[in-house]
């Protein structure tokens, strides 16, 4: 006969529950972050049944929520029904979830283009909802904005300690490469790659005057797992470098690691999108006063090489 020990010890090794779990763990933001469950496409967190299923089987200790329908700039033009009906309901299923299923501390991923268009700069975190975000991608906005309401109502009601994080224009191995829905840049290695390939012209949107702000994405893992165990107000916190950076800059970055010597087209009937959106970084600052940034310049290498090596199998 068993003792109760054993007994116990087979109980407890069945019901440890994983410390953490990351939705969207396989894409450009949750891929670098380490973690005990990472889940991906085969979930489609739009759906509450699923979204319920996946927390119910797996009961994790934390959650850090990336899933999200993203693209650049051309995606948030193109997809605009996509992109609101998607993240809305993605975002409205997982935190909901998390309450139901008394997960200790959430990270929701918010996005710089939450802010309204209209708006003196820096952006800081308190600017969240003082207008109209920029026409090019209002539903994603919205669609992400309401994520800060429902963490806040949450706090409120549920007493939870959920948080969430607004990163600037992420950038780093696995993204989507696709050339027309893709961000900036990962869509320009993929055309100045086949460019380079075809001996064809490297074309580029716009005017390459729009300035925005990178950060690496091994960078913004890092600065979660930060948050994850030391963050937590309600009001969200931004992970940037506060370095603004123009596209013309990016392209001649690319051009150079990619050894690209071919012809450059500006297609100034493409959109230019926003002009600029600056943020103040001071309060991730004051929190960490250390924090290295990767440099543009090695954070490119490393995605560009990252593409290369995985050419045959990236999305794109
Ligand atoms: O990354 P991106 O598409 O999005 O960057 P946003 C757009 C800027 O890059 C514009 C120029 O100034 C474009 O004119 N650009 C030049 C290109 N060539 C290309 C190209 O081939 N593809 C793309 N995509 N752009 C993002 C949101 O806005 O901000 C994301 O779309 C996210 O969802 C992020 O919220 C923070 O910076 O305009």
């Amino acid at each position: 006969m068993k003792s109760n020990m054993e007994i116990l010890d087979v109980g407890e090794v069945h019901v440890k529950r994983p410390s953490l779990m990351v939705t969207g763990g396989n894409g450009l933001v949750g891929s670098p972050i380490k973690c005990d469950i990472r889940t991906g496409s085969e979930f489609d967190l739009r759906n509450p049944h699923i979204c319920d299923k996946l927390f119910q089987n797996n009961k994790p200790i934390n959650v850090i929520h990336c899933a999200a329908k993203v693209g650049g700039l051309g995606g948030n033009m193109n997809l605009k029904g996509e992109f609101f009906y998607d993240n809305i309901m993605i975002n409205t299923n997982v935190i909901e979830s998390c309450r139901k299923y008394g997960i200790q501390k959430l990270v929701c991923f918010l996005s710089t283009c939450v802010f309204p268009d209209n708006i003196e700069y820096p952006l800081t975190e308190k600017k969240i909802h003082l207008g109209e975000p920029h026409t090019s991608n209002y539903p994603y906005a919205y669609a992400k904005r309401m994520a800060d309401i429902q963490i806040r109502a949450y706090r409120e009601q549920y007493n939870v300690n959920y948080v969430s994080v607004i990163p600037t224009n992420i950038y780093g191995p696995q993204d989507n490469f696709n050339l027309e829905n893709g961000h900036v840049i990962p869509s320009l290695i993929h055309k100045c790659y086949l460019s380079k390939k075809n001996n064809t012209p490297f074309r580029i949107w716009g005017s390459g005057k729009p300035l925005r702000e990178f950060i690496y994405s091994e960078d913004v893992a890092k600065l979660t797992e930060w948050v994850l165990e030391n963050y937590n107000e309600e009001e969200p916190i931004i992970l940037s470098t506060s370095e603004e950076v123009s596209i013309k800059d990016v392209v001649k970055l690319i051009v150079k690691h990619m050894d690209f010597k071919g012809e450059i087209i500006w297609e100034d009937d493409k959109p230019d999108g926003q002009f600029r959106k600056p943020s103040d970084n001071s309060k991730l600052m004051s929190y960490l006063p250390d924090f290295k940034f990767t440099s543009l310049d090695d954070g490119l290498k490393k995605t560009i090489n990252w593409f290369v090596t995985n050419y045959e199998s990236c999305r794109k």
